[in-house]
């Protein structure tokens, strides 16, 4: 069914029966412990769960590979979430993945099934290549693959016609490399998933605060007195950090969630582990949840920041030593009425009141954050509105205090710290020429957004992606897999199966690797990698369980080996695949912050790489202080007949790895394709529970249409909608982006809404 269409790149449906449960009050406690030995079991047998599950975040065991949440000093023996542990068992699933795997299934028959059947198929377990226009991949070799792309490199006109993605959980080993060997060739093509993820929070806190990351520990939490939950969802998202919360809160930090939606995970929380000392007890979290509309923040934020103002909440002995620009920002909030403030946010004047006075109470407040403040036009803008509101008080250099943009992929942070960037500063390469010893590119590549268009141009010969899911993960799914099918050569280094493998350039190879999980043994012997946390906390990485097939190499050697095929001269190839050390020390000169190297990351936990403003209350910007900045308020008005969508995660996937089809706290079961809405509108528009709806977004006077998803009511403010990722990409238009970052607008989608009666397009 429907073969032909799904050459479009779009998500088939699972077609099972969408079953609505109530909404859940409290996060993890028993059906998450229960949820993680059944997604364990499942796939990997009760012995191997265990032994696994006991290894995560331990000193001498790996990395989890969910989410780049810091882990505690004093660890427990389960220092793993969930969702870390669906992460972990999925990666134990046997390499079913195989050459009669691929003989048996044609890429159009693969490309008719969903991407959760597509994800349980398993690891894949040798390279295969898809010939030009083949219908079915075959078995190659990892030596012919190598030749295959060295020549398909080799034989572009200019080198700024490979494009070359991270996704990340690359180690900082295979990125360090990575990057190394893209720009010998010469060029910075490295987009990557930050793109489409934190790049708006680097672009505001570089240009605010003289560095693109968090300036909070995980100790900060302990000593803060209020912390802020902005557009984000822990309880599915970050699950350990509930721990860090509820140990804030029984410490008296108070707590305020600022979202669209009532998270669950917001309000009351339950440690599984607690159980096992007859601890009974929930913790509430948020003391308050502010339902803020969607793009509403900017607005609550100005309303804050005034009554704040007028509280006289302001330490004004920081901001005269520490920052610049107080005045012009102090003028510029009388221009924000009231009238304006309230309506954009959605929120009333008192309780915009109730939460200055808490912000003007607090001397440390923290305030976190992710995708519901970066993807949207004024991500940056508003998440400097953040930096503002935290500087009127001080709170950025001080004991628990400062920004906690919550990063998402477990290495996100380590991979654009050691290279993978497509924009960097000439500081950076100067010190990175130090090290390598030969000259790099200064043009700036392309990043996720800007890489589309030059394959939608016919400008892209070859991609190579170094994991993740580049035809699911970015906007406008349609526009991307036509434009990705006129790349000559496509890349897919991954360990399982998705839909990048199924839309392809004329030709295509997948090269599946070792996971982070799994044993790594090359000449010297067992080997470790590095990564960097959410705090800047870097540490080993080191896998245990028997690799799933003993076809997989390594990220770090096959970067290697393709730096012996196409840089031959530009570095010893070789000596980094025997030793990850030798490729260690090579970091220790290139990367400022990494002197030493080999031996810091070996000290028990790692070591903190530099950060100004947490270490000394330093700010590296032009004029050495900290930036207020003056923002207008982002337009959020729609035409009456039109919503607001976001597109967000359910609880049992990992971006586009479907683990299972439960949203267990919101209480959906058995399908995705949901569109929340607010109960009035719905009734409003005669929609019933379940009804059928297509729905349609608009941009610049083109419009984009997705049919078939099912209405859900649900506790969202009137006049917007949420839908998942990625089943929601092919709305997202490729040109809306947000200012300076120009991260897709996954967060704000205008959109209309239809039923069958009402269109003329044919029932599916
Ligand atoms: N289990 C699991 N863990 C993950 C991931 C996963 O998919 N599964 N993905 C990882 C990655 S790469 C990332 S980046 C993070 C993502 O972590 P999150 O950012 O928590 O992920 P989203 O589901 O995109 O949720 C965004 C939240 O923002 C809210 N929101 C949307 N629009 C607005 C707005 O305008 N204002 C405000 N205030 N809130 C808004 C939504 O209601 C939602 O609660 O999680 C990481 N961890
Ligand atoms: N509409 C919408 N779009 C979004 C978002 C959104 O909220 N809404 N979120 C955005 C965000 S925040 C992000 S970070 C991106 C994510 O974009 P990506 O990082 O590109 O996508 P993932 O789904 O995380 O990639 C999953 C694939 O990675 C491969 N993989 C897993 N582990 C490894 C490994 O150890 N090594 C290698 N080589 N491969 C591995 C597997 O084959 C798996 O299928 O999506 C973005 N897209
Ligand atoms: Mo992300």
């Amino acid at each position: 069914m429907h073969m032909k269409e799904r050459l479009d790149g779009t998500t088939p449906p699972d077609n099972n029966r969408l079953r609505l449960t109530h909404v859940k009050k409290t996060a993890a406690g028993i059906p998450a412990a229960v949820s993680s030995m059944n997604h364990g079991i499942r796939k990997m047998g009760l012995t191997k769960t265990v032994r696994t599950l006991l290894m995560v975040n331990q000193k001498d065991g790996f990395d989890c590979p969910g989410c780049a949440w810091p882990d505690p000093q004093h660890r427990t023996s389960f220092e793993f979430c969930e969702n870390g542990a669906k992460a972990v068992a999925d990666e134990a699933m046997a390499a079913n993945v195989n050459a009669a795997f691929f003989q048996k299934h044609s890429i159009e028959q693969l490309l008719s099934k969903s991407d959760y059947w597509l994800n349980s198929q398993g690891r894949i377990s040798q390279p295969m290549i898809r010939k030009k226009n083949s219908s079915h991949y075959e078995p190659i070799s990892w030596n012919d693959a190598l030749d295959f792309i060295a020549s398909s490199i080799n034989d572009m006109p200019s080198p700024k016609r490979g494009v070359y993605y991270t996704s990340g959980r690359t180690s900082n080993e295979a990125a360090f490399l990575y990057q190394a060997l893209v720009r010998a060739m010469g060029t910075n093509n490295l987009p990557d998933c930050s793109n489409m993820c934190h790049e708006s929070s680097g672009k505001a806190l570089s240009s605010t605060i003289g560095i693109g990351k968090g300036t909070v520990h995980l100790q900060d939490f302990d000593h803060a007195d209020l912390i802020l939950v902005i557009g984000q969802n822990p309880g599915t998202n970050h699950p350990r950090m509930l721990t860090a919360l509820r140990d804030a809160k029984k410490k008296g930090a108070k707590i305020i969630s600022i979202n669209p939606l009532p998270e669950t995970g917001m309000q009351r929380f339950k440690h599984p582990q607690d159980y096992m000392t007859a601890d009974f007890r929930t913790t509430q979290l948020a003391d308050i949840h502010v339902p803020v509309r969607i793009g509403g923040d900017a607005a609550l934020f100005k309303g804050i920041m005034k009554e704040m103002l007028a509280n006289g909440a302001v330490d004004l002995s920081f901001i005269d030593q520490k920052t610049i620009g107080y005045e012009q920002f102090e003028q510029s909030l009388d221009q924000f009425s009231w009238d304006d403030i309230v309506r954009d946010s959605g929120i009333d004047k008192n309780t915009i009141n109730h939460i200055a006075q808490m912000c003007s109470n607090s001397n440390a407040t923290i305030a976190c954050w992710a995708m519901g403040l970066t993807q949207h036009r004024n991500g940056v803008a508003v998440i400097q509105e953040v930096v503002n509101l935290l500087l009127m008080g001080g709170h950025i250099g001080r004991p628990g205090a400062g920004v906690c943009p919550v990063r998402g992929h477990s290495n996100v942070q380590g991979d654009r710290t050691v290279g993978i960037w497509e924009a960097p500063p000439e500081s950076f390469l100067q010190k990175l020429e130090q090290g390598l010893n030969f000259s790099v590119p200064r043009e700036h590549g392309y990043d996720v957004v800007h890489a589309i268009h030059a394959m939608e141009k016919g400008d892209v010969d070859v991609f190579v992606s170094m994991g993740g899911n580049f035809l699911s993960a970015t906007p406008d799914t349609r526009r991307t897999a036509k434009a990705i099918q006129r790349i000559g050569l496509t890349v897919q280094i991954s360990t399982k199966l998705n839909r990048s493998h199924l839309i392809t350039g004329n030709s295509a190879l997948i090269l599946p690797v070792l996971g982070r999980t799994e044993l790594d043994e090359q000449k010297s012997g067992e080997q470790f990698v590095t990564v960097e946390n959410s705090m800047g906390v870097v540490h080993q990485s080191k896998g245990k369980m028997k690799p799933v097939s003993n076809m997989l190499i390594s990220e770090p050697a096959l970067v290697a080996q393709l730096g012996k095929r196409l840089c031959p001269d530009a570095l010893n190839w070789s000596q980094f695949i025997e030793n990850y050390d030798a490729i260690r020390d090579l970091m220790s000169l290139s990367l400022n912050g990494f002197e030493d190297y080999n031996r810091r990351v070996r000290e028990s936990d790692g070591f903190l790489l530099p950060n100004p403003p947490r270490d000394d209350c330093n700010f590296n910007t032009e004029t050495g202080k900290a930036v207020f900045t003056v923002h207008d308020l982002p337009l959020v008005d729609v035409p009456s007949d039109r919503f607001v969508l976001m597109t967000i995660r359910s609880h049992d996937q990992y971006n586009t790895t479907i683990y299972g089809l439960h949203d267990r706290y919101r209480g959906i079961h058995g399908n995705r394709r949901i569109l929340f809405m607010n109960a009035i509108d719905m009734s409003e528009r005669g929609y019933k529970t379940k009804d059928v709806v297509h729905i349609t977004s608009h941009y610049e006077g083109v419009s984009r249409e997705s049919r078939n998803w099912f209405v859900v009511p649900y506790d969202i403010p009137q006049g917007n909608l949420a839908a998942y990722f990625p089943e929601a990409n092919e709305l997202v238009p490729l040109e809306s982006t947000a200012h300076l970052s120009n991260t897709p607008t996954s967060k704000w989608i205008e959109v209309s809404l239809s039923t069958s009666e009402n269109t003329d397009s044919e029932e599916e």
